[in-house]
């Protein structure tokens, strides 16, 4: 459809929504509102959206809230991850069928734009710092572009990029508003992430004072001092992390963020870290299965001794939330159990457990297909919840049910304590979380229940035999 030029008669009216994912997709969701995080996405997107003209902006999380069933708008943005794609594409459907201009961006528009296409007047491809202002202003000049990309020399180095808009989410419905982003992307080349193939290995970095007067203005604004990063690896560039580390120290902050597990090899990185402000750290572990990080290409982590860097950490006083895979090709049966036992021993403060998925367009992806593996293309079980390929060395069931096995396994009552323990970790807030995914792990099945009966898939035996 062609839009003429928009009228200035009155303000425009930009909705922009982060549709549900798989996790909600069962009426109410399965985590309370308030245990969800202030999306960053829409918040960023919304200060990105130029000051000069006069538009209306409304952020819907519908995570959290429903969508108006008479939601007026000249214009609506969507952000699309794999999971919630096919629910994106739904709602774009049935917003254009009204005549409303919908626009698609985010990692899944991303990685298959020719996909998304087909849902949108308007994709946004790769970052939109750039492309965004020039969209909205080509709207309302009535020449919106079929597709805007990222520019190759796009970087975070403008200093005069603007915070992202918090407040316009109301702070009672999450969690915490205190979701910042120092960095972007990451420099490994992990076969089944999607940054690398989405956005490449270059660093993105806002510059260290921006990032720090946003915090500080954060602070200043709300009283807040435990914050999150959601930066895909915050020591990515050793260099850059010391700086930002040493700048946090005189804010006076407790914060939580991502990391590899390289950091074991840098004490000072670590202790800075700590001194910092750093509460805890998501360590993506991925497998305890010898051959299977290299099957992932994070052979990396073989130069690492998990219990040792936990146990370091843990001196720190840094709490671990340790990401595991379960799927890799080298996995059996036996790995569930093998898992789980290691998380106790090393006093894992919090462990997750996902299935590994072949996110499209990735290294991993294009391997299973080649193999003939993937299993199915709907995207709304690329949730890393379900098995949409098939395993090596197990069926879909044994690795489903050895996945939800491990969930309810390392969440009983008595592994809890027997972690918290080993981790000397007896804080509130821990034990809190704990029981939090306590619950979360024995309702799996409730929520993530698909319409694809377990009997009706194929076994190793039937895709080997082809
Ligand atoms: C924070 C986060 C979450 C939060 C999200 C909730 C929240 N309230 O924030 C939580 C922890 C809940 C989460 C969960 C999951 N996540 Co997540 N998450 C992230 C993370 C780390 C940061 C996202 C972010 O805020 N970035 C900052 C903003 C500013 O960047 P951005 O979103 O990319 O947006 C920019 C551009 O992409 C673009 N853009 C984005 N959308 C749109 C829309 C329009 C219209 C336009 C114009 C532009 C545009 O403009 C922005 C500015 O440049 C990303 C990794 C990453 N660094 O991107 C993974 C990531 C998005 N998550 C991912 C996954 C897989 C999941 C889970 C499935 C994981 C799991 N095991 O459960 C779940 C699914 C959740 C669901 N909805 O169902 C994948 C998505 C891969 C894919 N192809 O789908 C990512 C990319 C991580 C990865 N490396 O694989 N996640
Ligand atoms: S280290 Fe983490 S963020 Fe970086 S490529 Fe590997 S999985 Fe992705």
């Amino acid at each position: 459809m062609e839009y003429g030029p928009f009228s200035h008669s009155r303000k425009m009216k930009l909705v922009l929504i982060s549709p549900k994912g798989p996790l909600y997709r069962k009426r109410g969701g399965i985590f309370k509102r308030s245990l969800r995080y202030q999306p960053l996405t829409l918040t960023t997107l919304a200060a990105l959206t130029p000051k000069d003209l006069p538009i209306d902006i409304t952020l819907i999380d519908e995570g959290i809230s429903e969508i108006p069933a008479d939601l007026q708008a000249d214009l609506i943005g969507l952000t699309v991850i794999t999971g919630t794609a096919p629910r994106a594409y739904e709602l774009a459907d049935q917003f254009r069928a009204k005549g409303i201009p919908v626009l698609l961006g985010g990692p899944h528009v991303t990685l298959l734009p020719e996909e998304a296409a087909g849902h949108a007047d308007s994709l946004c491809v790769g970052y939109a710092e750039q492309t965004w202002p020039q969209l909205i202003h080509d709207f309302i000049a009535g020449n919106l572009q079929k597709i805007y990309r990222q520019a190759p020399d796009f970087d975070l180095s403008d200093t005069t990029l603007p915070f992202p808009e918090r407040h316009r989410f109301n702070r009672e419905d999450f969690l915490t508003q205190a979701v910042f982003e120092a960095t972007r992307a990451c420099a490994h080349n992990c076969e089944f992430c999607v940054a690398p193939t989405a956005w490449g290995r270059k660093q993105f970095q806002h510059p260290v004072d921006w990032i720090i007067q946003d915090i500080r203005q954060f602070v200043e604004r709300t009283g807040k001092r435990k914050l999150i990063f959601v930066d895909l690896n915050l020591v990515s560039d050793i260099g850059y992390a010391k700086q930002l580390f040493t700048a946090l120290i005189p804010l006076k902050v407790q914060w939580f963020g991502l990391s590899t597990v390289l950091i074991a090899h840098n004490y000072e990185l670590m202790e800075l870290m700590a001194r910092s402000g750093c509460k805890g750290l998501l360590l993506g572990l991925e497998t305890v299965t010898s051959g299977s990080l290299k099957d992932a290409g994070k052979k990396f982590n073989s130069s690492v001794n998990y219990k040792e860097l936990i146990g370091t950490l843990h001196k720190l006083g840094i709490s671990i939330q340790g990401c595991f895979v379960f799927g890799l090709d080298h996995d059996t049966v036996d790995t569930f159990d093998a898992t789980v036992e290691l998380a106790i021993d090393a006093g894992i403060d919090l462990p997750r457990f996902s299935i590994l998925t072949p996110f499209p367009a990735t290294p991993l992806y294009q391997r299973l297909e080649q193999e003939q593996r993937i299993l199915t293309k709907d995207w709304s079980l690329y949730d890393a919840q379900h098995v949409v390929f098939q395993p090596k060395l197990m069926t879909v069931q044994e690795l489903e049910e050895g996945h939800e096995r491990a969930w309810k396994k390392i969440y009983q009552y008595n592994n809890i304590v027997r972690r918290l323990w080993n981790a000397k970790n007896f804080q509130p807030l821990a034990i809190t979380a704990n029981l939090g995914y306590r619950f979360y792990a024995h309702n799996l099945h409730k929520f993530y229940t698909c319409d694809w009966p377990i009997e009706h898939r194929p076994s190793t035996i039937d895709v080997i035999k082809g």
